[in-house]
C-alpha cells in the first residue's frame, strides 16, 4: 500500500491473505469473545469451521447455538484432541494458558495455533497501529484513534481492549467500509503467536511486571511483548517510551523509524512534555509509513484544549505516545490539540465516580498489576485510602512502598491477596501507611474504606490483582464499585 505521497505502508499481513485453500478447515478452541469472532470470520470467508470450548455455560453454550445456525460444527464441555489436530489453520484464544491440556496435546504432536488477530490480519484490508505494552495500552489505542478521527480518518479502534470499547480484531476484519487504519491493542498473549501480521506503526508504551500467574518469569513475558518488533518491517513507525530503558533497549537494533515519547526532556523525532505541555517535535524524519509524506517542519506545541480530562502523569505518557502514533499516520498537529480535549476518560482507569461526604472516589479498577497502581499513585495529589486486592497474580506488594509513602495514608487490603498485600505492605519500613485487612465480601471492604476516609481524601479503588475470586472480570469489579458510589451518595452522608 502506498501513502499520499507514495511512500510504502506495510499491509496488515505479510504473505498473501485470506484463506489457504478452497475449504480450509478452521478450528477454533475457546468460545468467548474471540472465539466467537473467530469463528464468525472464518465462516464468512467459507471456511469450514469447528469450533469447541472446554465449558458448558450458558453463555458458551448461547454462542454454540448461534455459530452452529450460522454453519459451524460446535463441540463444548470437552475439546475433540483428533479433530482440531486435523485443521488446517487452528486459532486459540488468548486466555487459554499454554499449558492447558489441548495445547499440551498440540504442541505434543508438533501441531502449532496462530492468535485470533493474526488470523484476523489475514483479512484485514486496513493498515495496522498495534499498540502493546504493559500498561496505559488501552487508553494510548482509544486516543490513538479518536485522534485519527479527528484528523478525518476513519480509524477503527479493537483488539484485546475489550469492555465495550472495541471488538476483537476478527470482528474488524469485516467491517464494511474498510477503515483507513485499524488500532489494535494487543495483549502478550495474542502476540505470543503471530506469524505475519506486520504493523505500519507499533507502539510499546512501557515494560514492567505482569501476568506472573501465567508466565515462569518476567523474560518469558517479556519475550511475548518483543513480538511485536519482531513481526514489524523496515518500513514500520516505532513509537517508543523514551523514560523505560527496558523499553528502548528492546528495541534497540530494530530496523524501521523509531520515534520517542518522554515526560523528561527533548527527543527529536519524537513528543514529550515541557511547562504543562505537549511538544512534538518531527523534524528532520523522513523515513517510514505516511511519516514522510508530511514533512514536518520545527517542534510545535500542540494547543491542548485546557478541558482535557486525563488524570495523572502516566496519562500525559499514554497521550504522547498517542500523538506521534497518530502523527505517524498522518493526522496533523491543528487537530490533535483539539481532539486531546474532547477525549473522554475510560471507565476503570482513573475514572472519577463521585464525591461522597467530601471523599472523591476513583475507579481504578483495570490496574491488575503493581505497575499500575505505581503509576496511578504517582500521578495522584493528596491524601489517599486504597483498596488493593483480589486474585493473586504472585507480584511483589512490596514494590509500591516509594509510591504509597507520604500519600497512602490507610491501605484495606482484601480477597485471595489481601493477607499477603497486609504482610508485605506493613513491613515495607518507613512507608508509614496503615493496613487494615478485610475478609469479607467486596461491599464490606468498600464500606470499611469510605469509614477510614476523612473528608478531602480519595478513596481509590486500584487493586494490584485480578478480580476473579470475587468477580467475572475487573469491569465487573469497577461497575460494583461505581455502583455502590452512586448507592452512597443517595443515602448522603
Ligand atoms: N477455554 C477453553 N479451553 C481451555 C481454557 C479455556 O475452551 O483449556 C475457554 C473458556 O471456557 C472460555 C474461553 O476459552 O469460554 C475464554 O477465552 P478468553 O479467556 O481468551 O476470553 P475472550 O472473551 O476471548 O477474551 C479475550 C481477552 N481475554 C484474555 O486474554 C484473558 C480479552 O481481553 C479481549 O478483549 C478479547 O479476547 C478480544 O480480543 C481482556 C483481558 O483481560 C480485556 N485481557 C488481558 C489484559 O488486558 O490484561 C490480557
Amino acid at each position: 500500500m502506498k501513502g499520499h505521497l507514495g511512500l510504502s505502508i506495510p499491509p496488515a499481513c505479510r504473505s498473501e491473505s485470506g484463506l489457504e485453500k478452497n475449504k480450509e478447515k478452521v478450528a477454533v478452541i475457546g468460545m468467548g469473545a474471540s472465539g466467537e469472532a473467530a469463528a464468525r470470520l472464518a465462516l464468512a470467508k467459507g471456511a469450514e469451521v469447528h469450533v469447541t470450548d472446554a465449558s458448558s455455560d450458558v453463555a458458551v453454550a448461547t454462542r454454540g447455538a448461534t455459530l452452529r445456525a450460522l454453519g459451524a460444527r460446535v463441540s463444548i464441555g470437552e475439546h475433540l484432541l483428533d479433530e482440531v489436530a486435523s485443521a488446517d489453520t487452528i486459532v486459540a484464544s488468548p486466555g487459554i494458558p499454554p499449558n492447558a491440556p489441548i495445547l499440551a496435546s498440540l504442541r505434543a504432536r508438533g501441531v502449532g495455533w496462530v492468535s485470533e488477530p493474526e488470523f484476523a490480519c489475514r483479512f484485514l484490508q486496513s493498515p495496522l497501529i498495534i499498540v502493546t505494552g504493559t500498561n496505559g495500552k488501552t487508553t494510548t489505542a482509544a486516543l490513538c484513534a479518536h485522534l485519527l478521527g479527528a484528523g478525518g480518518f476513519d480509524a477503527a479502534l479493537g483488539g484485546n481492549i475489550g469492555g465495550g470499547l472495541g471488538p476483537p480484531a476478527s470482528a474488524l476484519a469485516l467491517a464494511d467500509p474498510v477503515p483507513d487504519w485499524v488500532v489494535l491493542e494487543m495483549s502478550s498473549f495474542q502476540l505470543a503467536h503471530t506469524r505475519e501480521m506486520t504493523p505500519a506503526v507499533g507502539v510499546m508504551t512501557n515494560l514492567g511486571t505482569d501476568h506472573l500467574d501465567r508466565y515462569a518469569s518476567v523474560e518469558a513475558y517479556h519475550r511475548d511483548k518483543r513480538r511485536l518488533f519482531d513481526i514489524g518491517t523496515e518500513d514500520t513507525t516505532w513509537v517508543l517510551n523514551g523514560d523505560d530503558p527496558a523499553v528502548l533497549d528492546m528495541a534497540a537494533a530494530v530496523p524501521g523509524a523509531h520515534l520517542r515519547f518522554s515526560l523528561e526532556g527533548p527527543f527529536s523525532p519524537g513528543a514529550f512534555s515541557a511547562d504543562g505541555g505537549l511538544v512534538l517535535d518531527l523534524a528532520g524524519f523522513h523515513s517510514g509509513g505516511g511519516m514522510g509524506a508530511k514533512r514536518w517542519a520545527g517542534p510545535r506545541r500542540l494547543t491542548v484544549a485546557p478541558s482535557m480530562r486525563l488524570l495523572g502523569r502516566h496519562n500525559v505518557a499514554n497521550a504522547l505516545a498517542a500523538v506521534l502514533a497518530a502523527a505517524a499516520a498522518g493526522a496533523d498537529s491543528g487537530s490533535m490539540g483539539d481532539a486531546l480535549g474532547s477525549f473522554e476518560p475510560l471507565p476503570h482507569r482513573l475514572e472519577p465516580v463521585g464525591t461522597v461526604a467530601g471523599v472523591l472516589w476513583v475507579n481504578d479498577s483495570k490496574a491488575t498489576n503493581v505497575a499500575a497502581v505505581a503509576s496511578a499513585l504517582d500521578g495522584l495529589g493528596g491524601s489517599l485510602v486504597l483498596l488493593l486486592g483480589g486474585t493473586d497474580k504472585g507480584e511483589s506488594f512490596r514494590e509500591l512502598a516509594p509510591s504509597m509513602k507520604d500519600k497512602v495514608r490507610v491501605v484495606v487490603a482484601y480477597g485471595a491477596a489481601g493477607r499477603r498485600a497486609e504482610a508485605e505492605i506493613s513491613a515495607a519500613v518507613g512507608v508509614g501507611t496503615r493496613v487494615k485487612r478485610v475478609d469479607g465480601p467486596f461491599e464490606e471492604v468498600v464500606a470499611t474504606g469510605l469509614a477510614l476516609a476523612e473528608p478531602g481524601e480519595t478513596l481509590l479503588l486500584s487493586p494490584a490483582c485480578s478480580s476473579f475470586d470475587m468477580f467475572r472480570d475487573y469491569q465487573e469489579r469497577g461497575d460494583a464499585f461505581r455502583a455502590l458510589a452512586g448507592a452512597s451518595a443517595r443515602q448522603g452522608p
